[in-house]
């Protein structure tokens, strides 16, 4: 999240688009119906089925599933040709006024630079015009043709408001409501929040839906101010802290791209000029010679200016006295990705379902039921030669070999049916203590650490996953202690040192490594302004850095703070655990208050978050250091960036621009600078928007399983319900919650069930060329068929909760869905995909 969950009381209007927050997210509910009930907030839903959190929303429309781009394309249309957006906000805080490359085009669903041959875009067009300095040229009147906000106004030209109406199915009436209402909040007195979930990202466009959403909120002016914000409602209570430590594998912890095995990135001075954005062509040759050009002005990189030194401290935390600045660093011990291989979910598991992967760690993750296609992922198990299952109980996933003929899909003849004694696969179960079981922290959704004491032991011989890594390390290194050969040095040198006085793991410890400590005496960084490139600073994750903090004597861990006060109002809490980044509540707040820094926007002085103050000391020690931001908010913002600054008026300090992005310049992604419309690979329907049926620059893993309109003519979707937690080891194995939502079901419409003889409570088999499933039948009014083009077109809903252990069993969902993913971030396209449905 932008903004996070108690700031939803703030704001004038929600729109909830692919999520089901009264299910799913129940706390964000609470804050944005406190919002109805103090501002007379508006509540928008926009989703393929009538939800809880339909019921509660002021205003609901349906769409057909992975349309959302339409969607959005259509709103920014309306924001423009209505002249709703902010002004002032647009013209001075994003890249509106930026000018492109004359060679920068769109034709056919095509932007330029499309290499048919290689089936990707060389993104070189996608850049800014510049003068003699570099700087990009820019038009502030917003009137000439090649600038991004005419370029954008062209673009969405396309997307009217019947074209939208007739690829979404959403009725012309409905949308235009959503249009005027969350438009509204446009005016400098109103802002607006988009909340979104999983029925944004799992696309083939995922990405690009949020990109639209990044769009739609620069124009209304919503970005950065409370009651405002783009705010992604994770998943998992820590997936937000999975992603900061870098659980993905395109970065390195602290949102750093890692490593690739190509000659820019052959040692660190090639990693720093790469990952710093406009250093490529700068003359240096180490580090202090870049620290020279830097403190000269040089490159312009915005805050990533900083890039080297969160990479030097993150290898003086994991390699100490090992990294030295005459060996890089040990930059060398960094496994280095394969520039051609993708390392993602699906990607994994072909490549495994391929044989070239012998051991597999599964930890706390159930893919047999969680997985695309899990016929083939659980297939793919069988090809393993061990696999170690770290988990609470012996799920799916665990015991995958338990059911392999009895789970085959009767309509795939060609997968070899297999016993357990054909499986070779050996496999190692770790009993995991539950989150109740253990210390630590959990990143929530809006980015709040927040520290959880243990409630009770673990039961039997399970072990926390510190525990479990820990001693597992431990012996790791112990196997390797001696060893001379030079591989082995990034095992021999990794710094390892969690245990305390009895030798028992310690998370102060691991704590302490990811806030920052000082080389020289152990004392915590106060901040990763501090962090340094010299190796004086050890930094495991430099977002973390600042939550640490010495005083008094000893060690302050901030994510322990429990103080409620709220002096603002604005739900910030400052003293209540601890926000990344610097205890930042909201990120962007520059924009909350005028260019000139100092005035609220008009009509809305109270939710203004920082200020520049001429008076204010930058350094509280040296009374001659005038002028700084302040706030209710700790600002998002360099701190002596005054009106003397060109960078004044550049409050996303994360880009190089310092803009927010209306065209994503080069690099940035691999599908677009402005996002458009591509139909999910599995479609009833062509595209009218343009000649690509399928988002070109998405990866088709197995063309030979498309399910085609003629064949599988349904749309089918996945979604959760509250009574069970994801692929439900957590809730189907407790015996209260399984007779809550006991069976496997599918909802469809009144009208499709008539069509089909099928009737409420009956046994149905849903099928894709995947496989097939069984499941209840639930006939609602919740689904409505669509009408797509003057088409007649339905659409199904199944839980993907279920599996074949624990108390409530059912077929896993996943045996229907495809392997392709979102061409940026390769989340799977669970949420649309076709199928059929009968009576068993
Ligand atoms: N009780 C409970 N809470 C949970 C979870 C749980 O399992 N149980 N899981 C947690 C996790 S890990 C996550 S990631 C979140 C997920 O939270 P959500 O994203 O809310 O979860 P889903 O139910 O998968 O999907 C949300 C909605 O997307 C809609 N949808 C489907 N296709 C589209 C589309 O193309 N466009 C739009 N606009 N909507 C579409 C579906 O109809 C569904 O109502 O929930 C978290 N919270
Ligand atoms: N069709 C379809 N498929 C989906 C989705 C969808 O919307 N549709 N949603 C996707 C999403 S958003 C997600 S996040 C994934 C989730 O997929 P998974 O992460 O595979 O699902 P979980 O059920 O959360 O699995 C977690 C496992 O962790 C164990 N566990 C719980 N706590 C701990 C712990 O402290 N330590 C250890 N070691 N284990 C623990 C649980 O017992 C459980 O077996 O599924 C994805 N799959
Ligand atoms: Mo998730």
């Amino acid at each position: 999240m932008t903004n996070h969950i108690v700031d939803l009381k703030n704001t004038d209007c929600a729109l909830i688009m692919g999520s089901n927050a009264a299910e799913n997210h129940p706390i964000s509910m609470r804050w944005l119906l406190k919002a109805r009930d103090t501002r007379g907030a508006k509540i928008i839903h926009v989703d393929p089925r009538y939800t809880r959190t339909s019921a509660r929303a002021d205003l609901y429309t349906p769409l057909r599933s992975g349309t959302d781009i339409a969607f959005l394309g259509g709103m920014i249309k309306y924001i423009i040709d209505n002249e709703l957006y902010h002004r002032d906000y647009v013209v001075n805080y994003t890249n509106a006024s930026y000018l492109i490359k004359d060679e920068f085009d769109f034709h056919d669903g095509l932007f330029s630079g499309w290499d048919k041959e290689n089936k990707k875009y060389d993104v070189s067009s996608w850049d800014y015009q510049a003068d003699a300095n570099g700087l990009p040229l820019t038009d502030p009147s917003l009137q000439n043709p090649r600038c991004v906000f005419q370029l954008m106004k062209k673009h969405y030209e396309r997307y009217d408001i019947d074209t939208v109406c007739k690829i979404t199915g959403t009725p012309k009436n409905k949308y235009l409501e959503v249009l005027k209402t969350f438009c509204a909040t446009g005016a400098p007195d109103k802002t607006g929040t988009i909340l979104y979930a999983m029925g944004i990202t799992q696309h083939t466009v995922g990405a690009q839906n949020i990109r639209a959403f990044a769009i739609v909120q620069l124009l209304l002016g919503n970005m950065g101010r409370p009651g405002g914000g783009i705010n992604a409602l994770r998943g998992e209570n820590n997936v937000q802290g999975a992603t900061d430590m870098a659980l993905l594998f395109h970065i390195i912890p602290g949102y750093v791209d890692s490593p690739m095995n190509t000659a820019d990135n052959k040692d660190l001075i090639s990693f720093i000029r790469k990952v710093t954005p406009g250093a490529a062509k700068l003359p240096f040759t180490n580090l202090a010679e870049f620290r020279e050009l830097v403190k000269a002005g040089f490159p312009n990189s915005g805050w990533k200016i900083h890039t080297s030194k969160w990479v030097v401290s993150m290898l003086k935390a994991w390699y100490g006295k090992a990294a030295t600045p005459g060996n890089d660093f040990a930059y060398h011990y960094l496994p280095k990705r394969d520039e051609k291989k993708n390392y993602s979910h699906i990607a994994m598991f072909e490549a495994m379902h391929r044989g070239e992967i012998e051991g597999l760690f599964v930890n706390g993750s159930n893919p047999v039921v969680g997985g695309p296609n899990s016929n083939k992922e659980q297939e793919a198990l069988t090809k393993l030669k061990w696999m170690v299952s770290i988990d609470l109980w012996a799920n799916e996933t665990a015991e995958f070999w338990t059911h392999q003929a009895w789970d085959r899909p009767v309509k795939n003849p060609d997968v070899p049916r297999m016993t357990p004694a054909e499986i070779g696969t050996e496999v190692f179960f770790l009993p995991a203590a539950a989150v109740y079981e253990k210390e630590g922290t959990a990143a929530q959704t809006g980015r709040w650490v927040q520290y959880r004491w243990k409630g009770a032991e673990p039961v039997g011989d399970s072990k926390s996953d510190l525990w479990i890594y820990n001693e597992l390390v431990k012996k790791i290194k112990q196997k390797y202690g001696a060893s001379k050969r030079k591989e082995d040095e990034p095992i021999v040198n990794m710094t390892w040192d969690y245990d305390d006085e009895h030798g028992h793991d310690d998370i102060m410890k691991v704590a302490l490594e990811l806030c920052g400590y000082n080389v020289a005496d152990g004392k915590p960084v106060e901040g990763f302004a501090k962090l340094a490139d010299d190796g004086s600073t050890a930094c495991g994750c430099w977002v973390y850095c600042g939550a640490m903090t010495f005083k008094d004597g000893k060690n302050i861990y901030k994510p322990q703070l429990r103080k409620k006060d709220d002096p603002s109002g604005l739900g910030i809490h400052p003293e209540w655990g601890w926000a990344w980044p610097m205890n930042r509540r909201i990120v962007y707040n520059r924009c909350s208050v005028q260019p000139d820094g100092v005035t609220p926007w008009p009509g809305d002085a109270k939710r203004q978050l920082v200020k520049w103050d001429p008076l204010a000391l930058a350094d509280p020690k040296n009374p001659t250091s005038l002028g700084s931001w302040v706030g209710v908010d700790v600002p998002d913002f360099i701190k002596t960036t005054g009106p003397d600054k060109a960078a004044f008026t550049s409050p996303f300090i994360m880009r190089p621009e310092g803009k927010g992005c209306l065209f994503a310049a080069k690099n940035s992604l691999k599908d677009g600078p402005f996002p458009e419309h591509y139909e999910p690979w599995e479609s009833p329907t062509v595209n009218i928007m343009n000649k690509q049926n399928l988002n070109p620059a998405v990866k088709v893993w197995e063309p030979d399983k498309q399910g085609t309109r003629d064949k599988y003519p349904i749309i089918g979707t996945t979604y959760r319900v509250v009574e069970h937690w994801q692929t439900g080891a957590l809730t189907r194995n407790l015996p209260w919650l399984a007779e809550l939502m006991p069976d496997m079901m599918v909802e469809l419409s009144e009208e499709l069930a008539k069509e089909k003889g099928i009737k409420n409570g009956h046994n149905v088999v849903i099928s894709t060329s995947r496989g097939d499933v069984k499941a209840v039948a639930c006939v609602t009014k919740r689904f409505k068929p669509f009408n797509i083009n003057g088409q007649y077109i339905h659409q199904i809903g199944l839980l993907w909760q279920f599996g074949f252990k624990g108390y409530a069993t059912g077929d896993p969902a996943n045996r229907l869905t495809p392997h392709i993913g979102d061409a940026n971030a390769m989340c799977p396209e669970y949420k649309a995909w076709l199928c059929d449905i009968r009576r068993a």
